[in-house]
Order: C-alpha cells, then structure tokens, then sequence
C-alpha cells in the first residue's frame, strides 16, 4: 500500500471543478487541513474545502501570463488525513506522501492548512533527495526558536526550514511583521534577503524580481510558499494572524509568475481561515493565486 492511499482522502470536490486523469497529469495538488497551533483565528483545517469550493467560480486564464487552467496537467489528490491535536503525526504523513509524490516525477501543489504543514512538506522533500532554496510570500518571518514554548509552531515555520535544509538562499517578500531577535537572525545571514511592503514600493517590481532572481540563481531546486496573510487585510481577512498594511494581488501575482520556473518542485498556499472570510473573499483570492502558480508552473516544466 503507498502512503498516498494510506494518508489521502479525495475531496468531494477537486480543484477547478475539473476532473482530471491522475497517470496524464505531473502536478498534484493535496491539501493538508491541519490547524493544531493557530495562535490567534483557528479555522485552517476548513482552507482546502474552501479554495476548491471557490476555485470553479473564477475564470480560468491567468492574470499575468498567457495560459489558462485547464491546460495545466494536475492532478487533485485530495486531503491528508491529519491526527487533529498530534503535529509531529500530521506532519510525518505529509511528509512521507510529499516524498511519494515527487518520487513519482510528479511537482506538488499544499494547499493549507496552517503555516506548519511547510515544514512537513520540506521534510519530503529532503527524504527525496532535494535541498531546496526557498521563496517565501509572507506578512512574518516565521523564524521564532519557538512560540509560547511550542516547537512545531506555524510561527516557527521558517525556524524549523532551517534546520531541515541548512543555510539555503532565501527570499522573503512582503514581510512586515516579525520580533527584533527574528530580524536579527534574518540579518545576520549573507542568504537571507528580506523584502518588505515598502521596499517593493521603493524599488518596484522590476527591481524585485532581479533581486530575488539574483539570489535564487545559484539554486537547483526552490520551494514557493505562500502565507495569504501577505496580501493586505483588505484583500484577504481570511487569514490566522492579519498584519496591516499589506501587498495587493496586483503586486503578489506578477511575481510569482515572473519568478516560478521549473525549478519549483513544491509549492504552497497556506493560511485560510474560513470562519473569519468575510464575504468568502479570501478563498477566491487563494483560488486564484494557486491557479496562477498552477499556470506558470505549467507553462515552464512542459
Ligand atoms: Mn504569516
């Protein structure tokens, strides 16, 4: 029996409202429900339900590119089935099927799902055999040893990459909010960059992605993750822990495609609490940003 069928339930809907046959498709999409640690607005392990559910209702071309939805080879897994209130558990079986799915030449696509499930998907990837550098979309840092004593934290999320991965090439952008011990760790490493909200302002676009182009350049493999709580709370109110002021879609969704390529062997969007989605607005906006990193995916590994 694979871990896939042990750890994997289907979803009674699947992403896109497409279904789609799994031996043709080299992306899978798997959610992770799992909102043991949320500190603050708990409510992730309904995210998945509710990106799918929002995900058929958007049109399906990309906002900055060319191509469109379903000409994209994914394929929806469903969800892992988390040991509500047992992290180290959650995260080994996301883990071990993160390390299936990729042993079978195929890229995955989390969908949140607390911050923490990132550390169980770089842990499969690391048993797979890849060390990547990482691009992180993200109000905080995540780089606490711990929060209020808790290892396995959503807060400690980039902490805990660390680790696993050593001192890889990472970018962060949009972060905003993070203690004075967090900032200093990020500064204290030479490949460490931290973009925030008004540097990208500062600089532009343009000059951002050169930036992070530059600091990934050396990089054989990448993990994209997305924490929602980048957007601005306006765009997303949705999220465990919102920070104002935050980046527009207008400004997260150029970049993501400008920077995936076929490096990307993992990726996440991570974050969305239903219960405080006003107006549901949230789930479209993660509907629409795993669709755009879906397409630019896609459109690069063919
Ligand atoms: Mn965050």
């Amino acid at each position: 029996m694979s871990y896939r069928e042990a750890y994997v339930v289907p979803s009674p809907q699947k992403f896109g409202g497409l279904e789609r046959r799994r031996e043709k498709a080299h992306i899978s999409i798997l959610g992770v429900p799992l909102d043991s640690t949320a500190s603050y607005r708990p409510g992730q392990r309904f995210g998945p339900l509710y990106v799918r559910a929002a995900s058929p209702e958007i049109e399906s071309n990309a906002y900055s590119g060319e191509g469109f939805l379903e000409e994209v080879p994914f394929y929806d897994e469903g969800d892992v089935t988390v040991a509500h209130g047992d992290v180290p558990e959650s995260l080994e079986r996301t883990s071990r099927v993160v390390q299936e799915l990729l042993t079978e030449g195929r890229r995955v696509a989390l969908l949140g799902g607390e911050h923490t499930i990132t550390v169980g998907a770089l842990r499969g990837l690391k048993a797979f055999g890849a060390r990547p550098c990482l691009l992180v979309f993200d109000a905080h840092l995540d780089l606490r040893e711990d929060y209020l004593g808790v290892r396995l934290s959503h807060a400690s999320t980039f902490r805990r990459a660390l680790e696993i991965l050593g001192e890889v090439p990472t970018v962060f952008i949009g972060a905003r909010a993070f203690s004075r011990e967090e900032l200093a760790l990020a500064r204290s490493r030479s490949n460490i960059e931290v973009i925030t909200p008004r540097a990208l302002e500062a600089m532009g676009t343009a000059n951002v992605i050169s930036k992070a182009r530059r600091a990934l350049s050396d990089c054989k493999a990448i993990y994209l993750s997305v924490d929602l709580d980048v957007y601005d709370p306006s765009y997303a109110p949705g999220v465990g822990n919102p920070e104002p002021p935050g980046l527009s879609p207008r400004e997260v969704l150029p970049l993501i495609s400008a920077l995936v390529d076929d490096r990307f062997l993992a990726v996440d969007v991570v974050e969305l609490s239903p219960p405080y989605d006003a107006g549901g607005i949230t789930a479209v906006l993660a509907a629409k940003t795993l669709q755009e990193i879906l397409i630019s995916l896609a459109s690069r590994t063919r």
